[in-house]
């Protein structure tokens, strides 16, 4: 006799396929881990520049001077994204080229870059998603030159969020007839934590809770740019890199621990954005002013425009139990058992999914759409990539188990195209790229994680085209 089936077809897990029709699929970038040509054609300085050339603080000395040499390479790039059959490609646009210093002067051949970029994509048949800023600041704007604000530079300066303005305007006016929906910031949690707590990304300060106020006026600049954006009729998004929190074990000290952590990681962020304000950060030693950072009007401003779509930078969960020492409010721990990346990330699908239904569970109707801006994983494998596969399909099936529960994403945009420049650790170490350089030859090979992300975006075309045709019998005049 044989075994009833307990499973029926209804019943089983969604699958990687089993997304909108209308579902979009992309890679992303960023200007200056692809670009190179840092001195090209009237290009200023940037913060990454200057921290990159100091002794120790990349890997092996790397830069980004050369990276992929997409500046010129970028007709290839192109082709190689066609030959993917993807919807758009997210990149960014190096503030440095278009406005050398931060501010002001507005140098014609950077703008002329982007305008090449954006008519060939589209004639690509690809959308744009431009990001107006992925980190490489104008270094005019981190040291200002006499008269300028002395308040620390960079972003520690309110005056940041304001040239941020001025930059999105003139790049909007130059580009928005073309490029319907724009990411203000990418990652302001990241570049807040590395870049001026810790020290290991550019400008390179290592001021700790002191850098709360760099959240703060990136997201000013998020907002003041935003309704310039959507003045111009056009659509804005924001890309943070969020995190599930999970506590070590259910004890209080471990429970308030997570919290501290998820408020720091994900609600600094997000609760601006789509409530209006701070959540409680007693427990980093500052109000919900951070260190006087807030000025009267300013939540409204950041919570005023809304966001056509939340960009979501996925790469793993996160674990934290209570700390053991004085200083910050948590301490994290392992993920047992997680497969890692090369970087030592854990490899936790699932994470995804539980990062957008809680999403979902604490924002409800404040959350906009979401589109996956960043996920993938670096791997020290050759052109045949079999852990870059699973990870991307392992998720793909996460992202899907997420809409199945009733989560609105409406996009994929994988990391990365390109291996390319990974800030602190160089170009040769943390490959995440579809496709493989030689960075001695800039030779571009696919990989076969390549043609598995083709195939599955034609596979979901092809789906999508089924789901389009009228079912038999119903279609006028049969
Ligand atoms: O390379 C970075 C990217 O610039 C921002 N998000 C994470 C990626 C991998 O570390």
């Amino acid at each position: 006799m044989s075994t009833p089936h307990i499973c029926s077809r209804e019943a089983a897990l969604p699958d990687r396929l089993d997304l909108p029709a209308d579902f979009r699929w992309g890679v992303a970038t960023a200007a200056y881990q692809i670009e190179g040509a840092v001195d090209e054609d009237g290009r200023g300085p940037s913060v990454w520049d200057t921290f990159a050339a100091r002794p120790g603080a990349v890997r092996d000395g790397h830069t980004g001077a050369v990276a992929c040499d997409h500046y010129h390479r970028y007709p290839e790039d192109i082709a190689l994204m066609k030959g993917l059959g993807l919807d758009g490609y997210r990149f960014s646009l190096a503030w440095p080229r278009i406005q050398p210093t931060g501010a002001g002067r507005v140098n014609p051949a950077g703008l002329a870059f982007y305008d090449r970029l954006v008519d060939d994509l589209l004639a690509a048949g690809l959308t744009p998603l431009p990001t107006l800023f992925h980190w490489d600041l104008p270094q005019g704007l981190e040291t200002p030159s006499a008269g300028g604000s002395a308040e620390g530079g960079g972003w520690l300066d309110r005056d940041t969020a304001y040239r941020f303005a001025d930059y999105t305007a003139l790049v909007a006016d130059r580009l928005g007839d073309r490029v319907p929906t724009w990411i203000t910031l990418n990652e302001p949690f990241v570049h807040m934590v590395y870049g001026y707590a810790l020290g290991t990304h550019a400008p390179g300060r290592t001021l700790m809770l002191d850098a709360l106020p760099v959240a703060h006026h990136q997201l000013l600049a998020h907002g003041l740019a935003a309704a310039l954006l959507q003045e111009r009729g056009l659509e804005v998004m924001i890309a943070n890199n969020l995190t599930p929190v999970r506590a070590a074990s259910s004890s209080e000290a471990d429970l308030a621990a997570a919290d501290a952590y998820d408020t720091l990681h994900n609600r600094l962020f997000t609760d601006p954005l789509l409530l209006g304000r701070y959540p409680d950060l007693t427990a980093f030693g500052t109000g919900p002013d951070l260190h006087g950072a807030v000025r009267p009007g300013d939540l409204d401003l950041i919570a005023a425009a809304p966001l056509s779509g939340l960009g979501v930078n996925y790469y793993n969960p996160t674990r934290v139990a209570a700390p053991t020492e004085p200083g910050l409010p948590f301490a994290f721990a392992e993920i047992p058992d997680a497969p890692r990346t090369a970087f030592g990330w854990p490899i936790v699908p699932d994470g995804l999914r539980e990062l957008l239904v809680g999403l979902r569970d604490r924002y409800g109707t404040a959350l906009p759409p979401v589109t996956i801006t960043e996920n993938g994983c670096s791997t020290t494998e050759g052109l045949d990539d079999p852990v870059r596969i699973s990870y991307l399909a392992t998720h793909l099936d996460a992202l899907a188990a997420a809409v199945a529960q009733g989560v609105d994403v409406r996009g994929y945009f994988t990391w990365s195209l390109l291996d390319n420049f990974e800030w602190a650790e160089g170009l040769f170490s943390q490959r995440f790229g579809l496709v493989h350089v030689d960075f001695e030859t800039q030779r571009r090979t696919p990989r076969a994680s390549y043609a598995w992300y083709r195939d599955l975006i034609a596979a979901h075309r092809t789906r999508r085209l089924q789901r389009s045709r009228p079912r038999p019998g119903t279609a006028p005049g049969v």
